[in-house]
């Protein structure tokens, strides 16, 4: 039996991170834990690209076009979706989650998703600390760890394709 994983470590990978700036006094933490944790994952600064799009309902077109370039082992997907007194939240949710998907099988690179989906801000602050617990810090560890596990696919090692 072969078991493949990916790495918490991802020197000279390159990542783009598309952030929503609706709610920003959210989507600015989690962007900030998500630098944190590709900085502590080893990758410079200048492998990784931020896109900012107006609000989550934008993210996966963003995400989709810069994985369509091929210069990003994984696009991280930052937003914040806080329920309102209108139907929006439901709606944008389900695109925000259905596009993302779309865009990751589309395009055959992993999608972290970072997008909050709280019933109040005060949700959304509990989910954003500096440190440990930040969404936007686990969004891009999954993101570092799907871009090393699909490298060592395609690298022919035990597991892989021959
Ligand atoms: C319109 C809207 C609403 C009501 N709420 C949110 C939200 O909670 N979080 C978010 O990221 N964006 C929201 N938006 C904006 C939409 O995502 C989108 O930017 C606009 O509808 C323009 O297409």
């Amino acid at each position: 039996m072969h078991t493949l994983e990916g790495s918490d470590h991802a020197k000279g990978f390159r990542f783009a991170i598309v952030v929503a700036r609706f709610n920003d006094f959210i989507t600015d933490r989690l962007l900030a834990g998500a630098l944190e944790a590709l900085s502590a994952a080893g990758i410079e600064s200048d492998d990784v690209t931020v896109l900012r799009v107006p609000g989550s309902y934008e993210i996966p077109i963003a995400a989709q076009r810069a994985a369509e370039t091929g210069r990003f082992n994984a696009v991280i997907c930052l937003g914040c979706l806080i329920r309102g007194e209108t139907p929006h939240f439901d709606y944008i949710a389900q695109a925000v989650s259905h596009g993302l998907t779309h865009a990751a099988a589309a395009t055959g690179v992993p999608m972290a998703f970072g997008v909050l989906t709280t019933n109040s801000a005060e949700e959304a602050l509990a989910r954003v600390p500096a440190g440990s617990g930040n969404k936007g810090w686990e969004a891009a560890m999954a993101g570092v760890e799907m871009a090393t596990l699909l490298a060592r696919l395609g690298d022919g090692c035990p597991g892989g394709p021959s």
